[in-house]
């Protein structure tokens, strides 16, 4: 059976357990890393030299870090046609929104995780969630326009391309202070609400260690 270390929480896991949830994958997740520690355990570096999470391992032993990849590696082998577009070009557009929202809207995940619920209230900075905040709306402006006229952001049908952008984004609609407005984000922050598996694995899981 496919296992999964990571803590429930973390942005990274989330995703991963996001699109574990689309596919159907039977699965074992071990709550690793956080308040659980074990990052710096020998045979997990082994697993993953970086001792961060998540982490899979298969039967056979292929191991795999790097959320990102984790879900092209799931959605290709249990999703081709479907979560993973079949076509080169519609994967790699897929991967291109993938890429994106890890490099441009995770940090504002990060800012507002430490600065909200992790450090301690002396130490949290408003000033650094503001700065966050407002690169992020930038980011939604431009993931805004993209949405005017598509479903999804590869098209009509939800794909992993919608994972990595999804789950920050429901973050960004519970904790950004004074959110602008983005309808078309909105919408299709409606359209990810009605999947049981953002329910249960995006929605349902509160921020922090
Ligand atoms: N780029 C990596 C980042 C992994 C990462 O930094 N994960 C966080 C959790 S989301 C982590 O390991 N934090 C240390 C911890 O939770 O103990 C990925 O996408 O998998």
């Amino acid at each position: 059976m496919l296992k999964i270390w990571g803590r429930a929480n973390g942005s990274n896991v989330v995703k991963v357990m996001w699109c574990v949830g689309e596919l159907g994958i039977e699965h074992e997740r071990i709550d690793w890393g956080g308040r659980f520690g074990g990052n710096d355990d020998s045979a997990y570096r082994r697993l993953n030299p970086m001792g961060t999470l998540p982490t899979i391992v298969e039967d056979d032993g292929f191991t795999l870090w790097e959320s990102g990849p984790v879900v092209r590696y799931l959605s290709a082998k249990h999703g081709l046609g479907a979560l993973c577009p079949d076509s080169g070009q519609g994967r790699a557009e897929a991967e291109k929104w993938m890429d994106w929202s890890s490099l441009n809207l995770h940090p504002f995940n990060r800012v507002f995780t430490f600065n909200m619920f992790i450090l301690p209230p002396e130490e949290r900075d408003s000033d650094a969630i503001a700065t966050a905040a407002a690169r992020a709306a930038e980011m939604y402006d431009v993931l805004d326009r993209h949405l005017a006229d598509r479903a999804y952001l590869c098209g009509d049908q939800f794909t992993m391309a919608d994972i990595p952008a999804g789950s920050l984004t429901h973050r960004w609609m519970e904790l950004a202070p004074e959110r602008p407005s983005h309808p078309n984000v909105e919408a299709w922050y409606e359209r990810l609400k009605a999947r049981p598996a953002y329910r249960e694995h995006v929605m349902s899981v509160t921020p922090g260690h």
